[in-house]
């Protein structure tokens, strides 16, 4: 500005200054001015694109791309700015014990990267653009037609026990093989893959990048390899397929399902090609208070074997929807209220009902999938976890089912059969001590006598790599556990296809060689030991067979 036009401000802001001076209220005597508003930090045009990009790889998960609050609280710059940037700073840094995690310690986010996310997170939440049809269909790739495809395996591994393991850090999953534990192919990704599901056929591996990009690879060829892709959102940790084949048609392998956490909504593709064919948007009100919420995100999603259907579980707004793909001219939807902030969770031994995590309500929700409705609410510990559970019988309570915890050391278990044994279906059971908060899996296999947890989020280094089994048969209050590695994290079980091995991922940083540990799961003798330089920040692992039948 030059020298005129700062006196002309300067004239302008007296003007100003006096006018609005005129209008407010004089305080009363005796009565207290109101505090000043907190001061909004600045950020720089040149750090907001990096603050940005930190935001959606570390916090939006958590706290939402609007902020508004769900697995982390809210971080609204009303609520930020009376907090400080040195109060926030500090959580940055070290975390909290209820599971944020201490980015700075760990040396992911470096002090100048904290102090910029304090700033950031004062400062208004840019809204990220919506996507529609024609957008995605721009990134949409067909690699290999379907007519271009084998018609039969060109090997002869046995495809249905392979291994599709998330290389988090850097967006690509490995395929290896169960038998010779040998890395059949790695395939490039979208950024973090969060999850891998099968086709009904089992066939097909989808994944699903934390960009919202959508791969569709192809076990059959001579070196599996992805066929398709699309970005079908800007952030995504949800992809299922089409897996019912009975009276109502046969719809193995022809919609693929892909849930975003923005744009808010979820969409239905060709499941062999990956062709956009339409999009629901999930925005509405929330179930308790009936407010509106901009941003209600997709959690998981589960394919039904009884019926063509998906249970799409939308996090904020905490309704359950039973979207039946028969027709998707006339797409019908139930719409269950289930609990807000829905996270993870799995079928029962039936597959009839569905159980879900409303984690920061302390809550299992169930629903049941043959009559479409809210079957019940379990109070478990804090903050459940449960992936996709485990389904077991317990020698004293029938069929049931569990969940470890992000907020406390336990693993609480239900019973799940209400015709056969109705005393115990929905209710807690038991309850077994783990070593600590921070688990964030279960996992065991029909076969299997053991269930097996992690701690993966728990902040002491020693804990975060100690693994624990429970004994179904004696139904123990307490577990055995054991460190399955000196370093990283040790997070994520999958059995193969036999139920005979355990495979668990020690998740270390980028830069350092990370593991997964094999299991014989009779003696609990590890078995292998798979170091190989490929294998960057392994966490999720989903046997094939297992995925395509929904074995837990
Ligand atoms: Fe996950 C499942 C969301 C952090 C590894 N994770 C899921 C599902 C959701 C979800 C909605 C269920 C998908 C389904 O079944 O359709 N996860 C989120 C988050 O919002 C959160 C808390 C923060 C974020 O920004 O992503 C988060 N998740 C993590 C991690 O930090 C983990 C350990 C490593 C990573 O990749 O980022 C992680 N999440 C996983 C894995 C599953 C998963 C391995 C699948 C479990 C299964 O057996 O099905």
């Amino acid at each position: 500005m030059d020298r005129r036009g700062k006196r002309m401000s300067a004239v302008m802001g007296g003007v100003l200054g006096a006018a609005l001076l005129a209008l407010m209220p004089s305080v009363p005597a005796g009565a207290q001015a109101p505090a000043p508003a907190p001061a909004v930090p600045t950020v720089a045009p040149q750090e907001f694109e990096k603050a940005k990009q930190i935001y959606f790889d570390r916090c939006a998960g958590c706290h939402g791309t609007l902020r508004k609050g769900a697995t982390g609280p809210s971080l609204l710059p009303d609520k930020t700015r009376k907090m400080g940037t040195e109060t926030l700073k500090a959580f940055i840094t070290y975390g909290t014990p209820g599971g944020m995690p201490n980015w700075g310690q760990q040396g992911i986010l470096t002090e100048a990267e904290s102090d910029l996310m304090a700033r950031y997170i004062q400062i208004d939440a840019p809204q990220p653009p919506e996507m529609s049809l024609g957008d995605m269909k721009k990134s949409w790739k067909l690699i290999v037609p379907p007519a271009q495809r084998p018609k039969k395996p060109e090997h002869n591994l046995d495809w249905q026990n392979f291994f599709s393991v998330t290389l988090r850090d850097a967006g690509q999953v490995a395929i290896i093989d169960s038998k010779s534990k040998e890395i059949v192919s790695v395939v490039d990704t979208g950024f973090a893959v969060h999850i891998s599901r099968m086709s009904g056929s089992g066939r097909y591996v989808y994944t699903i990048g934390r960009d919202g990009k959508a791969t569709v690879i192809d076990l059959w060829l001579k070196k599996p390899d992805k066929v398709a892709e699309i970005k079908a959102c800007a952030d995504a940790r949800s992809i299922d397929t089409s897996k019912y084949k009975g009276p109502k048609g046969n719809f193995m392998d022809k919609y693929a399902i892909v849930g975003c956490y923005w744009p808010p909504n979820f969409s239905i593709l060709d499941g062999e090609t990956l062709e956009p064919l339409k999009i629901v948007s999930t925005r509405g009100y929330t179930v308790d208070t009936h407010e509106y919420h901009p941003e209600p995100r997709v959690a998981s999603i589960v394919a039904s074997h009884r019926d063509p259907s998906w249970i799409v579980n939308v996090k904020e707004t905490g309704q359950i929807w039973i979207v039946d793909y028969a027709d998707l001219i006339n797409l019908k939807i139930t719409q269950i209220e289930g609990v807000p902030f829905l996270h993870d969770g799995g079928w029962d031994a039936t597959k009839r009902y569905f159980m879900v995590a409303a984690n920061m309500r302390d809550k299992m929700v169930v629903v049941d999938s043959q009559t479409k409705q809210l079957a019940a609410v379990i109070n478990v510990g804090a903050k459940p976890h449960p992936g996709r559970g485990g389904n077991w019988l317990d020698p004293k309570y029938g069929p049931v089912n569990g969940t470890v915890h992000l907020g406390e050391g336990k693993l609480s278990v239900w019973g799940t059969d209400p015709q056969k044994h109705p005393q115990y279906a929905w209710k807690v059971v038991r309850d077994v001590t783990l070593l600590g908060g921070g688990s964030l899996f279960m996992k065991t296999h029909p076969k299997s006598d053991w269930i097996w947890v992690d701690h993966a989020l728990n902040p002491d280094p020693k804990v975060q790599r100690s693994i624990c089994v429970i004994n179904k048969k004696t139904g123990d209050k307490t577990a055995k556990c054991w460190e399955a590695a000196d370093h990283g994290r040790a997070v994520h079980f999958e059995y193969n296809k036999e139920g005979t091995e355990v495979w668990v991922s020690i998740w270390d940083r980028k830069d350092k060689q990370s593991e997964i540990v094999v299991y014989d799961d009779k003696t609990l003798k590890e078995v292998a030991r798979l170091k190989d330089p490929r294998l960057v920040t392994p966490t999720g692992k989903f046997n094939v067979y297992n995925t395509m039948k929904d074995i837990y």
